[in-house]
């Protein structure tokens, strides 16, 4: 059956149709997204609530003139379809396909590549004050939006709570460029928001019906007029103190914005009359836009945290397909968040001084069971990753014990709370750092390819990786025993089954050697360790023998085991999930060449020097040598070996 859908092919099909048709398409696009969604995984809620919003943006302004950004780019959905991407939204996610965030080289209406949220109004005024800039001097070709140029920025109101959105409506405030700004409050981050300005919003959306007394309150004091000439300041004071009281955004206005709202965002008409209005006015302005998280689908409206971020699952029930978590294993059973989740409750037990902290990731990084066992020990900051770690280094310096738990890709944020306020203190932070590696169909903004690079480098700081769930749980506890600055790296993955005894006791700097075989050697680190046991398994049967090394520590290093095995074998692979720039075969490349050990029999398997595109993390590991079969294929050639026929 044809659809109004199947009309759209570009958003200049969307200014023929009248309101009940654009209210039609709306149920249309919630239909795709959801049945893709439902195929692919991917963010379900965040979509589902901007779907009317994206309809009117699109038919109020021209977007090939105009800028749209939208904050995170996890509800660029309805967006991608109404910009030419209909029929291509069926590849979402998959290798080759449509990403699941903006992204500028996917489409001219997607301005700015975005996965990180709290970076969208720096970017919009950046764009808007180039554009101001290079008025009149378009290149040949280019069109000359002579600094007229309407930005739309939308952002929601988990992130506009983070540091950077305030310090560029502060900037934004001061400069005056034509932007406008789209706050759409659904109330929800991942979770519901948390904070003082989570606090402020809810007041805000309780004024909305205070309005009329507002303009009732204004229209008395106007007529009202001080008799003497002394109390005119007091007058103009007092209103002043009334109108700010009732004027719901006045803090926004207090920056320089002009603020409209709060509008509901799903009323089609409301929202295209209040965007047309705003349109046309100069300067800064915010629009406070109230969206429902997971609308038109019970089941993502009523677990909007679920559907976040879902895996697959049936689209006549929502019930959610358990989401395979990709380590191949039959034997998987739970991710290594909820492992460390649950290791962090027993140790919480054993130490009351055990705080846990997390950047409004509760359940992502596993510590849904700590929340609730310990409400009192779990600091949510917010989507705030550079205070986490400023607050943690403050926490350790007062006598507490704060386990940090962030992804590797969104802690990369706190880089100079990693140096000054843990690594220059000196102060006993664990850091676990979770999605570590490559993370499958997130794409190039999720991967943590760079967090050995970035702790390695700091003194005092111990660097691990475990090769299992057995050695997550050990290396936690030992981390929590030493009275250092620890980070702990573990990847988006099902644990494989632990050996019936558990890890092996660790010691600061010592590796275990898992396997040892003559002919090639592999010095594995974290989720590589398995990678290369598979390999090792791959070889035997063709006759070599392997030795594998799980380093387990980035730093201190193990000097003695891995010079003694460098210095044993006639090939030696050093393998992991990181960029080669800083990680973990780089740090033993230069401890060879500082020692002066000669390396010419010694390879790095790891990331290379280029943005990885969305797939599954398995594709990815397999598109760039570094699963099993990869690493053997590298040790034959290593070995001077020919391929086996
Ligand atoms: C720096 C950073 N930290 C954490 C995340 C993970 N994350 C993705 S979306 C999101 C919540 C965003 O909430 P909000 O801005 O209210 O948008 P909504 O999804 O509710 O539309 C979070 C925490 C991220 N993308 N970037």
């Amino acid at each position: 059956m044809s659809s109004l859908l199947d009309s759209i092919d570009g958003p200049q099909d969307l200014r023929r149709l009248d309101l009940d048709q654009l209210n039609t398409l709306a149920g249309e696009v919630r239909e795709l997204i959801i049945e893709v969604v439902s195929a692919n995984g991917g963010h379900l809620s965040s979509n589902l609530g901007v779907v009317e919003l994206t309809i009117a943006l699109h038919r109020c302004f021209d977007f090939l003139k105009d800028r749209l950004i939208w904050d995170v780019g996890h509800q660029a959905y309805a967006h991608k379809i109404l910009t030419g991407r209909r029929e291509a939204f069926r590849s979402l996610r998959l290798k080759e396909g449509i990403s699941g965030f903006a992204d500028r080289k996917e489409s001219p209406y997607d301005t700015f590549s975005f996965g990180h949220t709290g970076t969208s109004i720096s970017a919009g005024l950046g764009l808007s004050c180039a554009d101001e800039a290079l008025a009149g001097r378009a290149a040949e070709g280019e069109a000359d939006a002579g600094g007229r140029r309407k930005v739309v920025v939308v952002i929601g109101d988990g992130a506009i709570s983070s540091g950077m959105p305030f310090e560029a409506l502060n900037h934004a405030g001061a400069v005056g460029r034509n932007l406008l700004v789209i706050l759409n409050d659904n109330r929800m981050s991942i979770s519901p928001t948390v904070g003082a300005v989570a606090r402020y919003l809810s007041k805000v959306r309780a004024s909305a019906p205070y309005q009329e007394v507002k303009r009732e309150v204004l229209d008395v004091l106007s007529r009202w007029r001080p008799a003497r000439e002394g109390l005119s300041s007091l007058y103009s004071r007092a209103s002043e103190a009334i109108q700010a009281a009732l004027t719901p955004g006045v803090l926004f206005v207090e920056l320089g914005f002009s603020y409209y709202g709060p509008v509901d965002g799903h009323d089609l008409t409301a929202l295209v009359d209040t965007l047309e209005h705003v349109s046309r006015i100069n300067g800064p302005v915010l629009l406070h836009v109230l969206t429902e998280k997971g609308r038109g689908f019970r089941p993502a409206s009523s677990d909007p945290t679920g559907f976040h971020s879902s895996g697959c699952f049936r689209a006549e029930e929502g019930e959610v397909i358990a989401e395979t978590q990709e380590t191949g294993a039959a034997e998987q059973t739970r991710s290594y968040s909820s492992l460390l989740g649950e290791t962090l409750v027993e140790l919480a037990e054993e130490d009351p001084r055990l705080v846990a902290i997390t950047a409004a990731m509760p359940d992502g990084t596993g510590l849904t069971e700590f929340a609730r066992r310990y409400p009192d020990r779990l600091h949510d900051v917010g989507i705030c990753e550079q205070h986490a770690i400023g607050f943690a280094g403050g926490l350790a310096a007062g006598g507490l014990k704060p386990v940090v738990c962030i992804y590797s890709t969104f802690l990369q944020r706190a880089y100079d709370q990693i140096f000054h306020d843990v690594a220059l203190q000196g102060a006993p932070v664990v850091f676990c750092v979770d999605r570590a590696g490559l993370v499958g169909s997130d794409g190039p903004s999720h991967h943590g390819h760079f967090d050995v690079a970035y702790f390695r480098c700091m003194p005092g700081f111990v660097v691990m990786a475990p090769a299992d769930g057995a050695e997550l749980a050990a290396m936690l506890r030992f981390a929590l025993s030493i009275d250092r600055p620890c980070a702990i790296r573990y990847p988006r993955e099902n644990v494989p089954s632990a050996s019936a005894e558990g890890a092996a006791p660790l010691s600061l700097g010592r590796a275990q050697v898992v396997r040892t075989g003559a002919d090639a050697a592999v010095i594995a680190y974290g989720a590589a360790v398995r990678r290369a046991v598979e390999a090792a398994g791959i070889l035997e049967r063709e006759g070599r023998a392997v030795t594998v090394v799980n380093a387990r520590f980035a730093k201190p290093l193990d000097l003695e085991t891995i010079f003694r095995v460098v210095r044993e074998h006639a090939a030696v692979l050093i393998a992991e999930d990181h960029a080669l720039a800083g990680g973990f075969c780089a740090a033993v490349l230069e401890a060879l060449a500082v020692e002066g050990i000669a390396a010419g029999h010694v390879r790095p398997a790891a990331l290379p020097d280029q943005f990885v595109g969305h797939a599954s993390r398995e594709e990815q590991l397999a598109q760039l040598g570094l699963d099993g079969p990869g690493l053997a294929e590298r040790l034959r050639g290593l070995m001077g070996a020919a391929r086996p026929t």
